[in-house]
């Protein structure tokens, strides 16, 4: 057994545990499915807040100066009130994982205000394999934050502090079930068979396997039939019409070298797609007749086109780009998409010309490229803008849609989502990849946005049926 020294207030915290009966001897079935002949029940702590002020003021000053953190987490439920404390006496703002995602309103996995790349610290009870700190630590890594620490009162030393680490989280223990052992013993709690028997345990249970985390039950998604009724927008739901009687919810981003290419591939993968984007200042073999061209293809293949224009001016210019120049985007795009940098003048521009036409908006709220800066508060406010003009905003240009606060949010938009390739990846100028499967089912997005995977494929029409079935199924997989 460990002899290392125990401070006298750890020693009187673990004499008032044992008073109150949260540690106890016998034989226990423990989480992990192993049996143990002692169970440590802190939830009993609630009764005695003096107790539950002192534990968490320890556990806090236990950790090592150098650790930094915004927010902390209790793993639910025992740890909750030993987070909150914390939360309240240090200032610290807390967030709560849900163990079950409710099957109405909202549906997130992360309650609380947080914005990606915040660093969440996990406060825990007691660690046996580490699983429990592993299953708060996903959801909180899925929505973006950085989680690299947990503290927790008792190690029981069985395996759980090289589990964490194996997965990128250093354990901060206030102390270990055999020093706990110890002080009971010296100080007469515990007699010297019952010493034994758990020193016995904890050397035939040096380590204890991480149980496969469960997953939290997802919620079944709304589907397209289901928001084509609710859709404000005539081209939003025209966009819900195609992708149903097509089964497809792609995108190709037609980022080819000239127009009379880009009509050639329309072709080719028009029976495929829901939606094509373009861009069309790229194209310098570009004439007046582009537009009525491309849209003859579209209505052919039943498609609609995306020009990815990503106007970002005040209201008065971008009208002046949407309507004229040399491009008259206005006269063939039935969906242009507009940054929000400038504030909701640029909808109001927009909207003033497009609307009457029947045209719709998406807004960029997240961006896939490295570094972006379109997260937390601008993402958010993408939302409340579009919220404010859903008679003219279709959805959104999003990445992790799921990750957003209020996730999943209004049905009424429509998500899509640059940045697919088979497999997960980037190029060499920032762009980041993932799959249609992540995109759709994990990230909740609706259409995927594919360039390069398909247009630089071997053959682009097979291509594009592979990413269409892929994104498709995911759909599927969601919605039922
Ligand atoms: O954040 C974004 C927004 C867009 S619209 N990231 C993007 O990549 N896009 C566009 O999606 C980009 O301009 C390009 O046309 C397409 C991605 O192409 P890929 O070849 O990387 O799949």
């Amino acid at each position: 057994m460990s002899s290392t020294s125990v401070s006298p207030a750890m020693e009187s915290l673990i004499l008032q545990l044992h008073e109150i009966s949260a540690v106890k001897f016998g034989n226990f079935k423990l989480k992990s499915g192993i049996y143990s002949p002692i169970y440590i029940d802190l939830r009993v702590i609630v009764s005695y807040p003096s107790l539950l002020s002192q534990i968490s003021k320890t556990l806090i000053s236990s950790l090592p100066s150098s650790t930094s953190y915004d927010l902390v987490c209790g793993v639910p439920y025992t740890a909750l009130p030993i987070a909150t404390c914390i939360s309240v006496s240090n200032h610290v703002p807390m967030v709560m994982r849900r163990k079950e995602i409710k099957d109405y309103g909202t549906a997130k996995a992360i309650e609380g205000h947080y914005q990606a790349d915040q660093i969440c610290l996990i406060i825990e009870d007691l660690v046996t394999s580490g699983a429990s700190v592993l299953e708060t630590a996903a959801p909180l890594r899925a929505a973006g934050l950085k989680v690299s620490d947990a503290v927790v009162l008792l190690d029981r030393e069985q395996g759980g502090r090289e589990n964490l680490e194996e997965n990128g989280i250093k354990l901060h223990s206030m102390i270990k079930l055999s020093e706990m052992v110890r002080i009971l013993k010296e100080k007469g709690k515990v007699g010297e068979e019952m010493e034994g028997v758990v020193a016995k345990f904890l050397e035939d249970n040096r380590k204890v396997a991480v149980p496969k985390i469960e997953k939290p039950v997802r919620v079944k998604a709304i589907s397209f039939q289901e928001r084509v009724k609710i859709a404000k927008n005539p081209m939003g739901k025209r966009l819900f019409e195609v992708m149903i009687e097509k089964e497809s919810n792609l995108c190709v981003a037609a980022d080819v070298g000239t127009a009379s290419e880009l009509l050639d591939i329309a072709e080719k993968i028009g029976p495929e797609i829901c939606l094509l984007k373009t861009h069309v200042d790229i194209l310098p073999d570009f004439t007046p007749d582009f537009g009525s061209k491309l849209r003859s293809i579209a209505e052919k293949y039943n498609f609609l086109i995306f020009e990815d224009r990503k106007f970002a001016d005040i209201g008065n210019t971008v009208t002046m780009q949407y309507e004229g120049g040399i491009f008259h985007i206005l006269d063939w795009a039935d969906i242009v998409n507009a940054h929000i940098i400038s504030g909701p003048g640029i909808v109001d521009g927009l909207k003033l010309k497009g609307l009457p036409q029947g045209r719709g908006l998406l807004l960029l709220a997240e961006m896939s490229s490295a570094g972006n800066l379109a997260t937390g508060d601008y993402t958010s406010a993408a939302v409340k803008i579009a919220e404010e003009h859903s008679d003219f905003v279709i959805g959104f240009i999003s990445v992790n849609p799921a990750s957003w606060p209020g996730a999943p949010g209004n049905p009424t938009f429509i998500h899509a989502t640059p940045g697919v390739q088979m497999v997960k990846g980037g190029d060499n100028l920032g762009q980041q990849y993932n799959t249609p499967y992540s995109v759709v089912y994990d990230r909740g997005s609706d259409i995927i946005i594919v360039g390069r995977g398909i247009i630089k494929a071997a053959n682009p029409a097979e291509a594009a049926r592979e990413y269409r079935l892929q994104g498709w199924n995911a759909y599927l997989s969601k919605t039922s």
